[in-house]
């Protein structure tokens, strides 16, 4: 896909306004938040696997890693959020991942769901969505939805949600390339909405 309207690098490059930091020197940042124990780790280390860095979260002994690599033409920074239930400010991990989406405000973000715990998960869901900043859903845990028998409809469930679902296994490598290109496709075209002031 081109996002690139008119050849003006600049008009079109992510969050290139004042004030937005979804891009960063064309950088384009990749939240990726989810329950605990949704894979989100794992889908990290899958895909950026030397590239990663491992840190803690400023003043708190909360593991934070993070990696930048090229993709597609585009340079991308993948931040793992400490994983959550809810963006309500009751722990500090949920304090954490609350204040990082507000206020870092990452271009997408990649909500990494369990497909064996649709319900509990998509109650995070929801509220990410509420934050209005692009986002592409990992539907990770696939291998195991799938031998336990559930038959998940992602077609309706995009449907009913308005984003992007990506069936992903962590653990296999699997489904991975297409999210990263959903994602940074989304980052580009929420960008030229937001680029052209409507
Ligand atoms: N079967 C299966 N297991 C997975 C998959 N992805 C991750 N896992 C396993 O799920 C467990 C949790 O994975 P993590 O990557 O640590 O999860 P996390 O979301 O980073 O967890 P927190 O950091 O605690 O929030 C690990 O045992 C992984 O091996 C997958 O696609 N399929
Ligand atoms: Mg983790």
């Amino acid at each position: 896909m081109s996002a690139k309207p008119g050849g003006n690098e600049k008009q079109w490059a992510p969050f290139n306004k004042e004030g937005e930091q979804g891009s960063k020197n064309g950088t384009i940042t990749v939240a990726v938040s989810g329950n605990p124990n949704s894979g989100k780790s794992t889908l990290i280390n899958a895909i950026a696997g030397t590239r990663l860095h491992v840190g803690n979260w400023p003043g708190v002994t909360v593991e934070r890693r993070e990696a930048e690599f090229e993709y597609g033409g585009r340079r991308i920074k993948l931040v793992d959020l400490p994983g959550t239930y809810s963006l309500s400010p009751y722990t500090q991990e949920e304090t954490l991942a609350r204040e990082y989406l507000i206020h870092e405000k990452p271009g997408v973000i990649i909500d990494v769901v369990d497909a064996t715990n649709l319900e509990r998960n998509l109650y995070l869901t929801i509220q990410l969505m509420e934050l209005e900043i692009p986002m592409v859903m990992a539907l990770n845990i696939y291998d195991e939805a799938e031998s336990k028998g559930y038959a998940i409809n992602t077609d309706m469930m995009e449907e009913m949600l308005g984003i992007k679902i990506i069936p992903t296994i962590a653990t296999k490598k699997k489904g991975l390339d297409a999210l990263l290109e959903s994602g940074v496709y989304w980052g580009q075209i929420f960008n030229l909405v937001l680029g052209s002031n409507l």
